[in-house]
């Protein structure tokens, strides 16, 4: 249901009733979905397919929070109910959504366990973060990592709940071994190349490394759904709320605001069926990794470029950010290096309409009312840069060429690493160690944290030396 803007009703803060449960006409849907991250991101994107799909009425979500359950007790005190609010250049529209039915604290692993095990579940979906999946260079599960190590031991041990959104997982699926519930989906829905197998390898190590036998159910039980995601989300503001209270007339504790725009392209099978999420424009392939390049160089790409360099250059936002010349320009050079590895065999026959998707990322990055902070984007940067850079610079020197556009977005995050009040990485104390060091040798420290192959290249290390202090902030 939608609420037009021009609707709006003045009422004091105090009169404003809350959001309307009676908005929510019919009964709610059935919990058939889990989902594990319950962030903005969530909300605007699974959650509004879910919503939108023909047959909705049958799709509920249960959906999960990670670290904190901030998250889950607003939206459970509005039983599950949000205001989306799409925030285009020409104005806001709001509509609520009813599609999360029950929101709940991570740390709640039974109720996590109860969930996934009863039959009617068909699918666990995940946004989780690109660094919670925890695995090392080699693509394998990094079981050394501190959380995933006591994580395993609590397994073993049988003696508490595990604190990791995987080992979670995991914990829910030997649940759902155990109550025969039968195959399932776990669709992963971040932003990662690759990310079904990277969710295989994940949880599939974890399985391995506590209980063979559950590793054995989960590779014949667990079809794992790799996808694309896209739609632009920044953080929930105070002011969003008063804009949704202003418009709508009722308290909102936890709208989200996001873009007009959004996309999701998914590739495998559900063996317990899924919501019709093609009625909202969600697209079926067999080959996603064209797709999933063209999001994660172009679109993500950029934005790590953005964060760091136009942080470095005083800016805030992303649209104030593209609006600095020297910023563009690298985007652009950057999008050129990733779009000569886009076309062609790289394609592997999808129509990726480079031309027209670049100019749509340019009107959608300097979308001004949508204040998407590149403090937001500049965090995890170690993992993020493995996905968004790393890839554009190796094809690149394979080709011969240099690759400088993508080894400039690696350089702008170390200037960054170093000058940033808050570095926020899962590597921050071993990046903070590298920065000790001096000149080249500091310089391939930092990257052979990013990878170790890109660090060991000399020529990589004097072409990333070379571009360090390019985004020096303007007198
Ligand atoms: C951003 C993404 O924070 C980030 O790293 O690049 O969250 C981006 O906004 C989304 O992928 C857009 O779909």
């Amino acid at each position: 249901m939608s609420i037009e803007q021009t609707d709006a009703t003045a009422k004091t803060a105090e009169s404003l009733p809350q959001l309307d449960r009676t908005l929510q006409a019919s009964a709610k849907p059935p919990v058939r979905i889990v989902h594990l991250g319950l962030g903005a991101f969530h909300r605007s994107h699974q959650a509004w397919y879910t919503s939108q799909a023909s047959d909705a009425a049958g799709w509920g979500i249960a959906a999960f929070t990670g670290r904190r359950p901030d998250a889950a007790l607003a939206l459970a005190e509005q039983d599950g109910l949000f205001t989306l609010v799409e925030r285009a250049d020409s104005g806001d529209s709001f509509a609520v959504l009813g599609s999360i039915v029950e929101a709940v604290d991570g740390a709640n692993v039974q109720r996590l366990a109860e969930l996934v095990s009863a039959p009617a579940t068909a699918m666990v979906t995940l946004t989780v973060t690109e660094a919670a999946y925890r695995l090392g260079a080699d693509g394998q599960l990094d079981t050394t990592a501190p959380d995933v190590a006591g994580d395993l031991a609590l397994l073993a041990s049988g003696s508490g709940n595990p604190s990791t959104p995987l080992g979670r997982l995991v914990f829910a699926l030997a649940a759902r071994r155990a109550a025969g519930a039968g195959p399932l989906a776990v669709v992963c829905c971040d932003n990662l190349a690759n990310n079904g197998t990277v969710a295989r390898n994940a949880v599939a190590g974890l399985a391995r490394a506590w209980d063979a036998e559950l590793a054995a159910w989960v590779e014949e039980n667990v079809s794992f759904v790799s996808t694309s995601v896209d739609r632009i989300t920044p953080r929930t503001t105070e002011a969003d709320i008063a804009a949704v209270e202003a418009a709508c007339g009722y308290r909102d504790n936890s709208p989200v605001v996001a873009e007009p725009f959004t996309n999701w392209v998914l590739s495998g099978d559900f063996p317990a069926g899924r919501p019709r999420w093609e009625d909202a424009g969600a697209v079926f392939v067999d080959h996603i990794e064209p797709y999933e390049n063209r999001k994660l160089w172009l679109l993500n790409g950029a934005h790590s470029l953005l964060a760091y360099a136009g942080q470095l250059r005083g800016h805030t936002t992303v649209a104030q950010a593209l609006a600095d010349p020297q910023c563009l320009t690298a985007v652009e050079s950057f999008w050129d290096e990733a779009e000569a590895n886009l076309s062609g065999a790289a394609a592997g026959g999808a129509d990726l309409q480079i031309p027209a998707y670049r100019a749509a990322l340019l009107a959608r990055f300097s979308n001004a009312r949508i204040a998407h902070h590149l403090a937001q984007i500049a965090m995890d940067g170690s993992t993020k840069l493995r996905m968004r850079a790393v890839p554009v610079l190796l094809a690149e020197r394979a080709q011969g060429r240099s690759g400088a556009a993508a080894a400039l977005m690696i350089a702008a995050w170390i200037d960054f690493s170093a000058a940033a009040e808050t570095f926020q990485d899962p590597l921050a104390t071993e990046v903070a160690a590298a920065n000790q060091l001096e000149g080249a040798e500091r310089v391939r420290a930092v990257l052979a944290l990013v990878d170790p192959a890109v660090a060991a290249d000399d020529a990589v290390v004097e072409l990333v030396s070379g571009l360090l202090g390019t985004f020096p902030a303007d007198a």
